[in-house]
């Protein structure tokens, strides 16, 4: 393990190889941080940031980033929580959405949390688990830990119910499983080492985490530009959901102007055929690589 902060390169620990790690990657480089082929090697070094990435199991990186082996982490919620590790949670991140989900055989007698007194649970979130009983004031569940293939259990008569990581739901269908209760929501989460860091980690940091919100905001938001009568521009503005005031250019065609702004992205399809109804016309949207508001 090495000596704190002896690193000048601000270390991140992301998932080798699994669901979270092409999206980790594709943040990182979205916002604006370079790599040369991370599927090779255990540890990238960034090519235009002072930045290196190690790329583990999903499991240790609670503990990596807790031990300050590595400053930052891009890990599920289900796992750090799982872990209950000492960590500092910078923010949700929305991929790798899922929930922990308590599941029973389809036509079996447990209905309720109640029911579960006297069985055996089969899952790889012990912890979480067990916590959940205990809220409910269930004392008397047997947890049985595994470390895959959980929805086998009850056909295999290892456990009665499981508790195990959910997001379409197809895989508890499939092995005739229904969700009785949600145990945990989960996504992914940039956390940040406790132990110390240097004032040029924490600027990187920080620098980072102002880029991931600007990406965010760029993700959730399009740039919208159309044609219109000037009569019907003050119309326009108020129709539009735009942060700053729309911006108005003049066209070739007397009287006719080009009105260009940045809205949300949810609000698209009902603004537009406003606007359309208002008097624009010829209205395009664009995705947007990255903003600073
Ligand atoms: O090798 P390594 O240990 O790094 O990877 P892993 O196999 O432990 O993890 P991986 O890649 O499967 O998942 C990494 C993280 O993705 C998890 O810790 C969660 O934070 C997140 N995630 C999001 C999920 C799912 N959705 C998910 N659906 N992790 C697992 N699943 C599994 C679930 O366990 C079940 O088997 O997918 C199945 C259910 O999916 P649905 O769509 O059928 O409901
Ligand atoms: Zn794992």
């Amino acid at each position: 393990m090495r000596t704190l902060d002896s690193s000048t390169s601000l270390r991140i620990a992301i998932q080798k190889s699994g669901r979270l790690t092409d999206k980790t990657i594709s943040l990182l480089e979205g916002i604006g941080l370079k790599f040369d082929d991370y599927k090779r090697s255990l540890l990238v070094k960034c090519r235009n940031f002072d930045v290196e990435l190690l790329l583990i199991r999903d499991d240790d990186i609670p503990e990596y980033v807790e031990d300050g082996v590595c400053d930052l982490g891009f890990v599920g919620a289900n796992t750090v929580a799982e872990d209950q590790a000492d960590v500092k949670i910078l923010r949700g991140l929305d991929y790798g959405v899922c929930r922990l989900a308590l599941a029973v055989p389809k036509n079996g007698s447990i209905k309720t949390t109640g029911d579960f007194e006297g069985k055996k649970i089969a899952t790889s979130y012990p912890v979480l688990t067990r916590n959940y009983f205990e809220d409910k004031g269930v004392k008397n569940v047997s947890i049985v830990t595994l470390s895959g293939s959980v929805e086998i259990a009850p056909r295999l008569q290892i456990a009665d119910a499981i508790s195990d990581l959910v997001s379409t739901g197809g895989t508890l269908k499939a092995n005739g499983l229904v969700e009785l209760d949600k145990i945990f929501d989960s996504e992914t989460q940039l956390v940040q080492t406790n132990k110390p860091l240097s004032e040029g980690k924490q600027a990187l940091i920080d620098k980072m985490l102002q880029r991931i919100e600007g990406h965010k905001t760029a993700a959730e938001s399009r740039y919208i530009m159309m044609n219109a009568p000037e009569a019907a521009v003050p119309k326009i503005k108020d129709l539009l959901p735009s942060m700053k005031s729309p911006t108005v250019m003049p066209l070739a065609d007397d009287g006719m102007v080009a009105v260009h702004t940045v809205i949300p992205i949810d609000t698209f399809w009902e603004v537009m055929e406003k606007l359309k109804a208002a008097g624009a016309s010829d209205i395009v949207m664009l995705p947007i690589e990255s903003m600073i508001v």
